[in-house]
C-alpha cells in the first residue's frame, strides 16, 4: 500500500513525497455513544490505517489526490475563503482539517498530498477519522510544525462537526491520535484524561463486518445526540455525565420516554465502561462477556441503534466466546461491525460459525478482520 501510493504521488507530483504519515481506525471495546455526552470509553487503535504522503511547496496551495476515490484530485488555495466542496464529500475532510488548522493559528504552507487506505469505509471502524488525523498532522509536517496528539483530535472533530456534518463525539480521532501499542485506552470524555489499559495476553480481538449499508447513518447519530442533550437540558446539566440514574427514574413522567431510554443507555453504559476496566485488569472474562452483552442489550432496545444483521453475528460470537469473552457491536450503529473479545483458539471457531449461519440467515456476505491494538499516528519517512 505505501508503496503504490509513493509511485502514484510520483506520478501526479514528479517528486517523491517527503513524509508519509499513518493514522489508523479504531474499535471501541465498550463506551457507545457516551463521548459526546462527557462518558467513559474505551477504544483501542488497529491495524488498518489511511496513509498520507506529502510534499511542502513554496506557495500556500494545497493539492491532493485521493487514490480509494478514483484518483479524484483536489485543490484550493489557503489564502482565499476556503468552503465547502460541492461535490466531492471525501475533500471536505482535506478542506476542514486545514481550515480548522487555520482557525486555531497554525502558520500552514501549501503542499501536495496523496492518500490511500484500508481502514474498511462504513464499517464503524473509524475510517474519517483516521483520514483526519493523518491530515492534520501531515499538513503540519509540510510547515515545519506539530501538535499533540489532543490536539490533532481536537481539530479532526471539528472539522467532522464543522465540515462533513456529522456531530461525532472526540473518541475516534483521540484513539487514531493517541494509540499504544498493545493497550486500549480508558478515556473520560469530560476531561479528556487517558488511562492504558491492557487485554489479557490470551484474548484476541475480532471484527466481523456485517456490510449492512444504511443511509441516514448522521441524521440517526445527530437525533441520538439531541435526545440526550434534550434530557440533560432538563435537569439543568451541561451533559449526561452530571445527570444520576435515581434523578432520571425519579423525572420519568416528565420526560419524553424515547429520550429517557437514550439516557439510561448512556448512564448505565458509562459504568459499564468503568466495569469492564476492572474486568481486563482482573482477567475476569466472564464478567467482561457479560458487561459486553448488557452493553449490545442496551444498543439494541434503549438506544435503538442496532440492526437484526448485527444482532444475529453478536448472537454467533457470544455463542462462541461463552464464559471465555464477549461480543457486542461497535461503534455509532446502523450496520457495521461487531467486535468479539475472545481467546485466540476461538478466533478460527468464531470465524467459521459465523460462515456456516450469517450469509444463510441474512443474505449479507460478512468481512472478517483481525488486529492487535496499536499505535496512533506516526511519521514512516
Ligand atoms: C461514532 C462517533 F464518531 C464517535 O464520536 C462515537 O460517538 C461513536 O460513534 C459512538 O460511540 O464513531
Amino acid at each position: 500500500m505505501r508503496k503504490e501510493l509513493q509511485l502514484a504521488f510520483e506520478h501526479a507530483y514528479g517528486a517523491a513525497p517527503a513524509a508519509v504519515v499513518r493514522a489508523p481506525g479504531r474499535v471501541n471495546i465498550i463506551g457507545e455513544h457516551t463521548d459526546y455526552n462527557q462518558g467513559f470509553v474505551l477504544p483501542c487503535a488497529i491495524a488498518y490505517e489511511t496513509l498520507v504522503a506529502v510534499r511542502p511547496r513554496e506557495d500556500r496551495v494545497i493539492n491532493v489526490v485521493a487514490l480509494d476515490w478514483d484518483a479524484q484530485t483536489d485543490r484550493f488555495d489557503l489564502d482565499s475563503k476556503v468552503a465547502s466542496h460541492p461535490t466531492q464529500q471525501w475533500s471536505n475532510y482535506v478542506r476542514g482539517v486545514a481550515v480548522e488548522l487555520l482557525k486555531r493559528g497554525y502558520d500552514l504552507r501549501g503542499c501536495d498530498l496523496a492518500i490511500t487506505g484500508n481502514v474498511p469505509q462504513g464499517a464503524g471502524l473509524s475510517s474519517s477519522a483516521a483520514l483526519e488525523v493523518g491530515l492534520a498532522k501531515a499538513l503540519l509536517l509540510a510547515s515545519g510544525l506539530d501538535a499533540s496528539p489532543l490536539a490533532l483530535a481536537k481539530v479532526g472533530q471539528a472539522a467532522e462537526n464543522d465540515f462533513v456534518g456529522c456531530a461525532c463525539g472526540i473518541m475516534d480521532q483521540l484513539i487514531s491520535a493517541a494509540g499504544i501499542a498493545g493497550q486500549a485506552l480508558a478515556i473520560d470524555c469530560q476531561d479528556l484524561s487517558m488511562i492504558p489499559v491492557s487485554l489479557p495476553g490470551t484474548l484476541s480481538l475480532l471484527m466481523i463486518n456485517s456490510n449492512v449499508k444504511r443511509g441516514l447513518v448522521d441524521s440517526e447519530y445527530n437525533t441520538r445526540r439531541q435526545q440526550c442533550e434534550a434530557v440533560a437540558a432538563h435537569f439543568g446539566a451541561s451533559s449526561l455525565r452530571h445527570v444520576s440514574l435515581e434523578q432520571l427514574a425519579a423525572a420519568a413522567g416528565e420526560l419524553d420516554p424515547v429520550a429517557a431510554n437514550r439516557a439510561q443507555h448512556v448512564l448505565e453504559e458509562n459504568q459499564r465502561v468503568l466495569d469492564s476496566v476492572t474486568a481486563l485488569e482482573q482477567g475476569n472474562l466472564p464478567r467482561l462477556g457479560e458487561l459486553m452483552a448488557a452493553s449490545h442489550a442496551s444498543m439494541r432496545d434503549l438506544f435503538a441503534i442496532t440492526t437484526p444483521e448485527i444482532d444475529l453475528l453478536v448472537e454467533i460470537l457470544a455463542g462462541v466466546a461463552g464464559e471465555q469473552g464477549g461480543a457486542r457491536m461497535t461503534g455509532g450503529g446502523f450496520g457495521g461491525c461487531v467486535v468479539a473479545l475472545l481467546p485466540e483458539h476461538l478466533v478460527a471457531p468464531a470465524i467459521a460459525a459465523v460462515a456456516g449461519r450469517y450469509q444463510a440467515e441474512t443474505g449479507l456476505q460478512e468481512t472478517v478482520y483481525t488486529s492487535q491494538p496499536c499505535q496512533g499516528v506516526s511519521v514512516l519517512l
